[in-house]
């Protein structure tokens, strides 16, 4: 299998879970911006929607969008507690979460990566976060994991996207349950392995 993916994009949210599922998945950059791959083939051919993540099966099939890819991953190693088992009352609660994570926290952050955004439109998507944010802050004053007891691919899916916040100054002061989730997750030697992976952490 292949992942293609970009640095802190994303597509980290399925490569931590790969590594904590501990499936092996080939890694391969893209410049999305320029729509290559780093081998130099043309990222429109090998996914026509032009995004990271994608993932290539063995089969040769493309998988995309996230919330997908990473129920996949998680189904191929049940054993790894990261997704709930199918048609249990878990897994829609699961599959609610990461339903929020993707329509209302990810892409809202995303023009707030444009240049172009007007400050009008950056405010007010900030304030929609922080409304967003709110909720999770409220739950994870209360619960370490978003779903059940323990680390699952919303909590990999929540730190990808909360790691966007220093990158476009969305104050998170606000929400300490959030911080302090991202300190613990970013604790975990998956996170690690991966940011390391990406070239996202500095060396030491
Ligand atoms: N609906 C997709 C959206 C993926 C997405 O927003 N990918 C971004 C990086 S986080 C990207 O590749 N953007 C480049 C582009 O759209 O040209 C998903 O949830 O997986």
């Amino acid at each position: 299998m292949k992942l293609y993916y970009a640095a802190g994009a994303c597509s980290l949210s399925p490569h931590i879970v790969a590594l904590e599922a501990g499936i092996p998945v080939e890694l391969e950059k893209v410049d999305t911006k320029a729509k290559r791959t780093a081998n130099g083939e043309d990222y429109w051919q090998i996914n026509p929607k032009g995004y990271v993540p994608a993932l290539k099966l063995d089969s040769g099939e493309l998988l995309t969008e996230g919330p997908a890819i990473v129920q996949y991953l998680a189904d191929l190693k049940p054993e790894s507690a990261l997704a709930p088992a199918n048609g249990t009352a878990a897994r829609y609660r699961l599959q609610e979460v990461l339903g929020y994570i993707n329509s209302e926290v990810h892409k809202t952050y995303s023009p707030l990566f444009k240049p172009d955004t007007p400050d009008a439109v950056r405010e007010e998507r900030k304030a929609y976060l922080h409304k967003r944010y709110a909720l999770l802050d409220q739950h994870l004053a209360k619960h370490e994991w978003l779903v059940g007891d323990h680390f699952t691919a919303a909590d990999a899916y929540l730190f990808t996207v909360t790691n966007w916040a220093q990158h476009v100054n969305f104050d998170l002061s606000e929400f300490p349950a959030i911080q302090a989730f991202q300190q613990r997750v970013s604790a975990r030697p998956s996170v690690q392995a991966a940011l390391k992976a990406e070239g996202l952490l500095k060396a030491a």
